[in-house]
């Protein structure tokens, strides 16, 4: 068993300045933050934490490269890579498509990077070298759409991985599994006429984007019943998670049998998340990452490939992601969270009758998968 780690410094050099601060400022009053919130701080964070504890030495590093452009057509479209080519070109960046999704200068190339870390790791998986991995990567990619980025995100690379593994890969049938706190809409958006690639979405309800990511929101044409959608009520933690695991996304991946199951791998549900409200520990995800390395060990011989996306916290993010990976790798000693004695309550939290009826009426819809 052997788990790749894709990670590059060029990721951290992301720059997303302080031009989207209207996300959090008021220019006319003045008010500015003095960084975006999707700065390198918190994913620098992690790849120490992953460092410091020699866990480094127990991962395959896979090195990515630059997907190309004909890599990226896959999934978007030719005026929207130019786009992003043409911001990123400009002496002071310019923004992706919402205003508070910045595209720093030279950014086009880390966004590909980023999307070719996935393809290296997704590779390696097929190909056998590794059993599954993780890219720590930047910026996100689960909010961008096949001609337009949004919510930091530039270029979807989980949707080019996935596209990649169908075109050159030979893979039938991929899952994606979306647990970032906000709805994996840009992925959704993308596959969701397509029967071949299942997504799911855990997140907190009509959180971001805005009206997004509803119950009812579960696919069209041949791909009806192919997307499936569990929004949370804010609040929600570790109870209502497992229970959306346990009677949602397992299932679902049963059902399915997918050839690979990628991860868009967010760490803002955790507890102390500035952008969401959700309630998660690391303990949460170390349980929740067990469980679907069960079923990839079921179903796809253990194909879990893992792109991060979002998490904002810097003290506390690093700890869920480590969580994760010393799971994903199987590691026998584990990094002690300083936090679990202080999160044990929140953990403790019982499921709501709010939270199981969100969570039952996706299972509803699970039946539809064949
Ligand atoms: N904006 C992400 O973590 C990104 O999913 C989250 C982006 C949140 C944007 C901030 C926000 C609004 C809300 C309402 C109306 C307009 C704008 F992609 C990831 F980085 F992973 O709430
Ligand atoms: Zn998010």
């Amino acid at each position: 068993m052997t788990t790749g780690y894709v990670f590059h410094p060029e990721y951290l050099w992301h720059d997303t300045g302080t031009s989207a601060g209207v996300v959090l400022a008021n220019p006319a009053a003045g008010i500015a933050p003095a960084v975006h919130i999707e700065n390198p701080e918190a994913k620098r964070r992690v790849h120490e934490l992953i460092h410091a504890p020699g866990l480094l030495g127990e991962l395959m590093i896979i090195e990515p490269r630059r997907a190309t452009v004909a890599e990226l057509l896959r999934v978007h479209t030719e005026a929207y890579v130019q786009h992003i080519k043409t911001q990123s070109d400009l002496h002071g960046g310019g923004d992706a498509g919402d205003g508070y999704s910045p595209v720093g200068h030279g950014s086009y190339d880390i966004a590909r990077l980023a999307a070719g870390g996935l393809i290296e790791l997704v590779t390696a998986a097929v190909h056998g070298d590794i059993t599954n991995g993780y890219a720590l990567v930047r910026p996100p990619g689960h909010h961008a759409t096949a001609d337009a980025g949004m919510g930091f995100c530039l270029f979807n690379s989980i949707a080019v991985a996935a596209r990649h593994a169908q075109a050159e890969l030979g893979l039938a049938r991929i899952a994606v599994v979306d647990w970032d706190a906000h709805h994996g809409n840009g992925t959704q958006a993308i596959f969701y006429d397509d029967p071949s690639v299942l997504t799911i979405s855990l997140h907190q309800a009509n959180c971001f984007p805005p009206d997004s990511g509803w119950t009812t929101e579960n696919g069209v044409g041949e791909g009806a019943g192919y997307a499936l959608n569990v929004p949370l009520p804010p609040g929600s933690g570790h109870a209502a998670y497992l229970h959306a695991m346990h009677q949602v996304v397992l299932p679902a991946l049963n059902r399915f049998a997918p050839d690979l199951i990628l991860l868009a791998n967010g760490f803002d549900a955790g507890v102390f998340d500035p952008m969401a409200r959700q309630m998660l520990t690391a303990a949460s995800y170390r349980e929740m990452t067990r469980l679907l390395i069960d079923a990839a060990d079921r179903l796809c011989h253990g194909r879990l490939v893992a792109a991060h996306e979002g998490g904002y916290s810097p003290f506390y993010t690093p700890y869920c992601a480590l969580a994760f990976l010393e799971e994903l790798a199987a590691t026998t000693t584990h990094v002690t969270d300083p936090l679990a004695v202080v999160v044990a309550g929140y953990a403790a939290e019982p499921l709501t009758p709010q939270q199981q009826a969100a969570i039952g009426e996706a299972t509803q819809l699970v039946s539809r998968l064949h």
